[in-house]
């Protein structure tokens, strides 16, 4: 018999509040409980960007760095920990869902030891979501803070099977940890495209193949480039490159190399990538490493193929020659090649329909009970 409640949980929100897939996805699964009458209250140094505006049931508490003279580091982890004792104490939660495990589930390990000090027991489920476990995972200044994180949350879930594989390998886990794939919330998609955003860009009608992420060296940008520039080569496209981040200019200055700039628009940071997947024909997605690969999800609920590299978990999502084809990491002739097999006129409708037709698999309506049923053990086997 469950001692936990059945319906209004109250649940705390840890997560980046920035572009990061992480944070949509946590901000997603905030404003759907909140939707299935859940109480959410996220607890970040920023409002979450795609928060948007205000969701009855949603709560947001700010996490205020002090500046005091002495700390050259000022100890966020810390601040973060306190203001997480202080939602669960004074909004009474049953639970803190964390994501990405440092600091956030490191925090929330020390928060619940210091509310069990006060008698109160709140689990805490950490969801793990990619370079906090295949890049810090190999950074041993981070090893032991990780593993304990991960050792001492109640429920642990990864976003892949691949991550999962990769948690076992990179970290001494003592525990059983879920996986629970990511999700797209169809309604987001179903508007129609911004044509005239569409013939902005492509003023002749030519195919937009389209990138979007934080311009990581993760990301391999300049693949993104080189691949695009082959493909031009061939045929008239038009690339829509969608983000911003530190090799945005090493991209620029590439497709100036290749005398590629009059093809390629940079429209940096945008809140939500939805739009121009929306009006694109293809995502290209090379990455060194991806745990999930939210952005090829979220292309394909937009009836956009996508072209990927073939590491971590992007194979549990876009599946070869039916939503799009995956290469090795750097093989960007190969790339190309699959570019302009996709953006054949006979093939292109088929592998749009092909890859909303998967999207269908990850929709938040299929998610949502895993994280529901979770939360549930999670509460039964403290309360036990
Ligand atoms: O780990 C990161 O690089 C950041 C993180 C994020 O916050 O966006 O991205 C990871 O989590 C996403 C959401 O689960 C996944 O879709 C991304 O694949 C993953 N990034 C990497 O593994 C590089």
């Amino acid at each position: 018999m469950s001692d936990s409640p059945t319906t209004g949980l109250r649940v705390g929100i840890v997560c980046y509040p920035t572009f990061g897939g992480s944070g949509v996805v946590a901000t997603e699964l905030g404003k759907a409980l909140a939707m299935q009458g859940h109480e959410v209250h996220f607890i970040t140094y920023n409002q979450p960007v795609r928060l948007g505006s205000f969701h009855p049931g949603v709560y947001y508490h700010e996490v205020e760095v002090s500046k005091y003279p002495l700390f050259e580091y000022p100890p966020y982890e810390l601040v973060l920990t306190s203001k997480m004792v202080e939602v669960v104490q004074t909004h009474n939660l049953n639970l803190l869902h964390v994501h990405y495990a440092i600091p956030h589930a490191s925090a929330a390990v020390n928060a619940k030891c210091i509310l069990a000090d006060a008698g109160l027991t709140v689990p805490v489920v950490t969801t793990l979501h990619g370079t906090d476990i295949t890049l810090l995972g190999k950074d041993a200044s981070f090893k032991p803070v990780i593993t304990h994180a991960i050792n001492a949350s109640d429920v642990v879930t990864t976003v892949s099977q691949s991550l999962k594989d990769d948690t076992a390998r990179l970290f001494e886990v003592s525990r059983d940890v879920e996986v629970v794939h990511n999700f797209v919330c169809p309604s987001h998609f179903e508007r129609p495209p911004d044509l005239e955003f569409r013939s902005q860009l492509s003023p002749k009608g030519t195919p937009i193949l389209c990138h979007v992420s934080n311009f990581r060296p993760v990301k391999r940008v300049l693949d993104v480039i080189d691949t695009f520039a082959r493909v031009r080569a061939e045929r008239e496209v038009t690339l829509l490159m969608v983000g911003d981040g530190p090799d945005r200019a090493r991209a620029e200055a590439r497709c100036r190399e290749l005398d590629l700039a009059q093809d390629v628009v940079f429209l940096g940071k945008v809140k939500n990538p939805i739009e121009p997947l929306l009006i694109s024909d293809l995502l290209l997605l090379p990455s060194e490493t991806e745990s999930f690969g939210l952005v090829a999800l979220e292309a394909m609920a937009a009836g956009v193929p996508v072209v990927s590299s073939n590491v971590g978990g992007l194979s549990e999502v876009n599946v070869q020659e039916e939503t799009g084809f995956l290469r090795d990491v750097g093989d960007v002739e190969g790339m190309a090649q699959d570019a302009l097999a996709i953006l054949d006129d006979g093939a292109l409708r088929g592998f749009k329909q092909r890859a909303k037709a998967r999207a269908a698999e990850f929709t938040i309506d299929r998610i949502l009970p895993h994280y529901l049923d979770l939360y549930h053990r999670a509460l039964d086997s403290s309360a036990s």
